[in-house]
């Protein structure tokens, strides 16, 4: 298992759209498994298989919810291979989002609420769900990185701009 780099912006590997991954794929556990350590390290709370280089269409996400008042993070891993998605709510939700491939910027992202969701997860079953709350925001969000879309493609151009700007800065300021 590793800790992978992630893309960052500019990087045009970001803006691939990823490819179905195939039922034989060998390479699947190791991949997930590279994922988990490599979201969990950032930290985040989701990953697209694009933000190490892979164009597969995977994501993980582990929301890892506080259970009660002072207590640690639950860590719930969930893998999703192939994921659809239908049926968005008309009720929308806002949330400030951040991406680990857009360091240190946040903003609002306004998105359906709820969608339907079909997937397959690491041991091949199938699921099909309806989707809220956080876990509904951050499954968007890392379908869209599937499409090569990133949050900002949301938000107007000053913030784009903005975002990129910052990006470009940190950038500077670690190597
Ligand atoms: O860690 C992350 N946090 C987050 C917060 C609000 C909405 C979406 C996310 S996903 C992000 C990790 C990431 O960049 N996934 O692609
Ligand atoms: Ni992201």
């Amino acid at each position: 298992m590793a800790i992978l780099p992630i893309l960052e912006i500019p990087d045009p590997i970001l803006r691939e759209i990823s490819v179905p991954v195939a039922p034989d794929d060998a390479d699947l556990p190791r991949l997930i498994a590279d994922m988990f350590d490599t979201m969990y390290d950032a930290p985040g709370i989701g990953l697209a298989a694009i933000q190490i280089g892979v164009a597969k269409r995977l994501m993980v996400i582990d929301l890892q919810e506080e259970e009660g008042e002072d207590e640690k993070p639950v860590r719930r891993p969930r893998v999703f291979i192939n994921p659809v998605l239908s049926e968005p709510s008309e009720e929308l939700s806002a949330y400030n989002e951040g991406c680990l491939s857009i360091p240190e910027y946040y903003a609002e992202v306004t998105r359906p609420a709820s969608v339907r969701a079909q997937w397959t997860d690491e041991t091949g079953a199938a699921h099909d769900e309806r989707l809220d709350g956080m876990l509904a925001t951050c499954v968007q969000h890392e379908m869209d990185h599937l499409e090569g879309v990133l949050f900002t493609d949301h938000l107007s151009k000053l913030k784009r701009d903005m975002a990129m700007k910052k990006v470009l800065k940190s950038q500077r300021l670690r190597r």
